[in-house]
């Protein structure tokens, strides 16, 4: 595996590819062309150039999070033709910049969903939270303000201000995609950009859906080892493939995240790596990555990451605020150094163990 960070460009992130650097063991960042909007080229200039900005730090990309998909896409609209193309665009320029990993991913309107950016744990940090009961209280039109107001000044991933601004436009479009459509749609997608993929060697990673049921009514289809299953068989490629997020799978305490991982052989191109803590079956908050801080067992996810030989990027994911940082929720610098290097200690203790 390689140890990477995300990184959201020098416009938007408060972290520099300086820091990065610094952090021992990251050699490369996971990043974006952030001021894109779904469904637009990527021009090889720009990418070019985001390529050298990274490598003149002394890292390198090693894959992009994310090149997202148009509503129309997702929804099955006739004008999906011309936003396939426009990816499959985008796909060959990343190719032809020697990138082959991109995630993505298929969830109707909303990206990931939590109710508080800013819970305050016991020892004081912030983080990340989600109960069920505020959202079934909320309307998804104020979940937006509600969770903007927190944001540390920061666009959040997925959760841009112009398309909350249509957000009732967009839950008109998606009124008729069970998830049936939109495994249909997903379908569709995955064949038109194979071709591409197979040509540059660009490996698809889904990201799954966070949390890992419907919100808001909405369909919801990357949430368990039976969906992906499916999603690999219909489009049978081993360039269609996944990220394995364990804080988004982990949400449903029914995922077995161990065996979904030893399930996965070959078909994991990238990994989140993070801890979340339960107060009770639908109420979390993102914990440190330490096993003892959170509720799941760090060791065994990483043990079967590396039981697989996975040889992709792994990233630490959302972390806590700490230490006065002031940052995009989730997405702080400390708190993230310390998931690494924790990450990097397991993996070390691990391959050592097995070599003897
Ligand atoms: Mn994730």
């Amino acid at each position: 595996m390689e140890m990477t960070l995300r990184w959201f460009g020098k416009d938007f992130d408060t972290v520099s590819l300086r820091q990065i650097r610094q952090i021992p063991g990251v050699t490369g960042v996971i990043t974006t062309l952030y001021d894109t909007t779904p469904g637009e080229v990527w021009s090889r200039e720009r990418i070019h150039a985001l390529r050298e900005e990274v490598e003149a730090q002394g890292l390198h990309i090693s894959g992009i999070e994310s090149v997202n998909v148009h509503d129309s896409i997702k929804i099955g609209t006739p004008d999906r033709e011309q936003y396939i193309d426009n990816y499959i665009e985008t796909l060959k320029n990343l190719g032809e910049e020697d990138i082959h990993l991109v995630c993505y991913n298929f969830m109707p309107v909303f990206d990931w969903t939590r109710t508080e950016l800013a819970r305050v744990r016991p020892d004081g940090s912030t983080v990340l939270a989600y109960t069920q009961a505020a959202i079934d209280a909320l309307n998804p039109e104020t979940m937006f303000a509600s969770i903007n107001k927190d944001a540390n000044g920061a666009i959040l991933p997925g959760w841009e201000p112009e398309r909350m601004a249509v957000i009732k436009e967009l839950f008109e479009m998606y009124k008729d995609v069970d998830e049936e459509k939109l495994f249909e749609n997903l379908k569709y997608f995955l064949e038109g950009i194979m071709p591409v993929c197979n040509r540059y060697d660009i490996k698809m990673a889904i990201h799954p859906d966070d949390p890992a049921w419907s919100v808001f009514g909405l369909p919801r289809i990357i949430i368990n080892l039976e969906n992906i299953k499916r999603m690999m068989n219909m489009v049978d490629d081993p360039h269609n493939g996944v990220t394995f997020c364990a804080g988004s799978y982990g949400t449903n305490r029914k995922n077995d995240l161990p065996g979904m991982i030893r399930a996965l052989k070959g078909r994991i191109h990238f990994a989140h790596v993070r801890n979340l803590k339960f107060n009770s079956d639908d109420d979390f908050e993102e914990a440190a990555h330490l096993s003892s801080d959170g509720s799941f067992d760090m060791y065994e996810i990483m043990k079967a990451l590396y039981d697989i030989k996975f040889d992709g990027p792994i990233r630490p994911d959302h972390g806590r605020m700490i230490w006065g940082e002031i940052a995009m929720p989730g997405y702080g610098l400390y708190d993230r150094a310390l998931g690494a290097t924790y990450l990097n200690g397991l993996w070390e203790a691990i391959d050592k163990s097995e070599r003897k």
